[in-house]
């Protein structure tokens, strides 16, 4: 199958390009190395030395004897987008391309209209490609479990049965999402819902959760075939933070009571939904949207997982409740289902406090790489919230 991997150079597009790569498809890949930028803007890098893109590109052609073609291109410029299309022809085309942090979108207004623009205009050009030059392709594009919040009520995947004065729906499960990079997450889904609506088009809207771990079948390889690995207050997710503050004797940074509930996944796991998303493909008109988690922690749960598999590793880890620089519900009930990738067939990797140990000790080969300054939280939800501890 012709696989277009957009946001290839990422955390997760890589070892994805790789892996459809292995798997004998043909792989084009798309990214114009925001996340690099934004790095450089920020002050932090990843704690994985990670190669320039056409070394990546050359180091899996060297070791894998398999060709993977790219762009380097903006997916907000159309002509870039079409020329692509046109080009490649995908039967399937898995969108990573966008701005994922939370705290970024937060920090400024610029920030925000970035996130925004980015996000949604670069989904808006493909949906348009799709519609005009490969109306068949299947859309796998990456939403966020946090497009629906933390409402009080179970989450279902994607959609809600409603019954209403005698009457009765299938609607979009309402959303409540918690930044301004969740909101552009929920208006690329009502774009893509729209198209597949009245265009035609087949889409899946994979609402992920946060992804930990860096090895993967193809990573693991060479060095030169790592993925990126951030611990920095703007891009870290909260339990990669925890293992390098864990590494470099920092109290881990649970914001407010720590009972902030979220989905988890290992990124094999990732790499194996998108597998299944791919060669099962939604219907022509369908939006079809999985829930892509295999368990859910609170961050308490998370920080003393740490703690416990940090004291085996011979790390003396402590526990430091940090004033909360975001807005969020602290304390709240959280069911997501999440069962339509396990009826296609995942086996989930769980997180163990085997899995946690073998991540310190990777994260200790890297030790001299980490930028302390990069890890206390900085960026607040609200500016008149009192500076974080
Ligand atoms: P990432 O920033 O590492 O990867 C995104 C890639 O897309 C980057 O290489 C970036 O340069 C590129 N990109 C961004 N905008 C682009 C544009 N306009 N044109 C071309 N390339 C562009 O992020 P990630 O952690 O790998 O996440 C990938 C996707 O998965 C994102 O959409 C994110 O919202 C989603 N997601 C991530 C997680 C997680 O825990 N990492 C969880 C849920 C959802
Ligand atoms: N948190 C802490 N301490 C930290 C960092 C985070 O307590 O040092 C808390 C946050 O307050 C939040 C929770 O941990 O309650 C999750 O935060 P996070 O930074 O790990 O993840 P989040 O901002 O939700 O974003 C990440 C990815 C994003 C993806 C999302 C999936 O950056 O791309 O969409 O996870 S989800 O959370 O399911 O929406």
């Amino acid at each position: 199958m012709r696989v277009l991997i957009l946001g290839a150079d990422g955390y997760l597009g890589w070892p994805t390009a790789m892996r459809f790569s292995a798997l004998g498809h043909d792989v084009h890949t798309v990214d114009n190395y925001l996340r690099r930028s934004m790095h450089a803007v920020n002050g932090s890098d990843s704690l994985t030395p990670i190669k320039r893109f056409d070394e990546r590109l050359a180091a899996w052609g060297e070791i894998s004897r398999r060709e993977m073609t790219h762009t380097e291109g903006d997916l907000t410029d159309y002509s870039v987008v079409e020329r692509v299309f046109r080009e490649f022809e995908p039967e399937a085309i898995v969108h990573y391309a966008e701005q994922p942090s939370a705290p970024y979108s937060m920090a400024s207004r610029t920030n925000a209209v970035d996130t925004q623009v980015n996000n949604v205009v670069g989904t808006l050009n493909v949906l348009f490609a799709m519609r005009d030059l490969a109306p068949d392709a299947h859309l796998v594009k990456l939403g966020t479990m946090g497009e629906y919040g933390t409402p009080n009520i179970d989450i279902e995947e994607g959609y809600l049965e409603v019954t209403r004065n005698g009457r009765s729906d299938r609607l979009p499960f309402p959303k409540l999402p918690g930044s301004l990079y969740h909101c552009s997450k929920v208006h690329d889904s009502t774009n893509i819902h729209f198209a597949s609506r009245i265009w035609g088009l087949r889409a899946t809207d994979l609402n992920q959760g946060v992804v930990y771990g860096v090895d993967t079948p193809e990573t693991v390889l060479d060095e030169r075939l790592a993925t990126r690995f951030d611990y920095d207050e703007v891009f870290g997710t909260a339990l990669n933070r925890f293992c390098v503050q864990a590494v470099i004797g920092h109290p881990l940074t649970v914001y407010g009571e720590g009972g902030q509930t979220r989905g988890y996944l290992n990124i094999r796991d990732t790499l194996r939904c998108i597998e299944l998303a791919v060669v099962n493909p939604a219907d022509e008109g369908e939006f079809r949207v999985f829930n892509q988690f295999t368990e859910q922690f609170s961050i308490q749960d998370l920080a003393e997982l740490v703690q416990q598999a940090g004291a085996d590793v011979g790390l003396d880890v402590s526990i430091e409740p940090t004033t909360n620089p975001r807005v969020e519900a602290e304390q709240h009930y959280y069911n997501a289902k999440h069962t339509k990738l396990l009826d296609l067939g995942l086996e989930p990797h769980l997180l163990t406090r085997e899995v946690v140990e073998s991540m310190l000790r990777a994260i200790r080969r890297h030790r001299t790489r980490v930028i302390v300054e990069a890890v206390p939280p900085r960026t607040r939800w609200r500016a008149s919230q009192a500076q974080p501890a």
